[in-house]
């Protein structure tokens, strides 16, 4: 996948891209990623990209000019541009998928007060916000979109890395997990677990999974579980048919 980032703050980027897992899917190709500083469109020596709005009010905002010019000079025919900001649809682990399925995306990040209105109208496929709280400008969302969407690509986390079964995939909060000790500090690791018996463990998971999720996250048992989303752990069991051969705790 290609993603091109158009920003007024390319250096907010060095250090959450160039470690671990992105790091590793930048080298080994899987992904392709690209900074673009807005200026670099704008005409006047001041290179200026923001102007105040129309009938008055507070700020400024990005102009339309710059904007359109290097979003018609970055994108290409599969290209899917994305603005970011507070007034977009919610980023969430369903449209991560989604957007994992694209080739390209360009990631348009907003400053000031936001853009001007025909950005939106006539520049954006789509338009995204992280989460209803204002920030100073758009680079950590599109960073946080970059993560999400650059971990669901083909080949990007190793087995011990699995996406599997994770939070959100069956439209549920994780399940507790512990590894060893079996005891820390009066702490046991609840019994079904070192039991080995794979059906009890993937029934008592999947019942924690709700628990937690009505306690936390009530919102996410209305919605429907999403489309594709993995199948909850004893029915892919049931499937299979056969008892995975889960890891032994050492005092079994
Ligand atoms: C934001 C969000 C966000 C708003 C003003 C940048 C800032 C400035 N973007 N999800 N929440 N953007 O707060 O995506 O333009």
């Amino acid at each position: 996948m290609r993603i091109d980032v158009l920003t007024l703050f390319p250096g907010m980027f060095a250090g959450p891209l160039d470690e671990s897992i992105i790091k590793r899917a930048r080298e080994t190709g899987r992904l392709e990623f690209q900074l673009h500083n807005l200026r670099d469109w704008t005409l006047d020596r001041h290179k200026t990209v923001d102007d105040r709005p129309f009938g008055g009010g507070p700020g400024m905002l990005l102009k339309p000019e710059p904007l359109f010019a290097a979003v018609e000079s970055l994108r290409r025919e599969t290209t899917r541009v994305i603005l970011l900001s507070p007034g977009g649809r919610r980023f969430d682990q369903q449209v991560a998928r989604e957007l994992a399925q694209e080739t390209d995306l360009l990631l348009v990040t907003g400053h000031y007060e936001g853009f001007d209105e025909r950005v939106r109208a006539a520049l954006a496929d789509d338009e995204l916000s992280v989460g209803d709280y204002v920030l100073t400008n758009g680079a950590l969302p599109a960073m946080i979109v970059i993560d999400a969407v650059t971990r669901l690509l083909p080949g990007v986390l190793g087995d011990d890395e699995s996406s599997r079964d994770e939070s959100f995939s069956a439209g549920l909060l994780e399940y507790p997990q512990y590894t060893r000790p079996a005891e820390f500090r009066g702490m046991p690791v609840p019994e079904v677990l070192l039991s080995g018996n794979h059906a009890e463990i993937a029934k008592w998971r999947r019942e924690q999974a709700r628990l937690r999720t009505a306690a936390q996250r009530p919102d996410l048992l209305q919605r429907e579980p999403a489309a594709g989303a993995a199948p909850k752990p004893d029915e892919r069991n049931q499937a299979a048919g056969s008892q995975d051969p889960a890891p032994k705790p050492d005092n079994l």
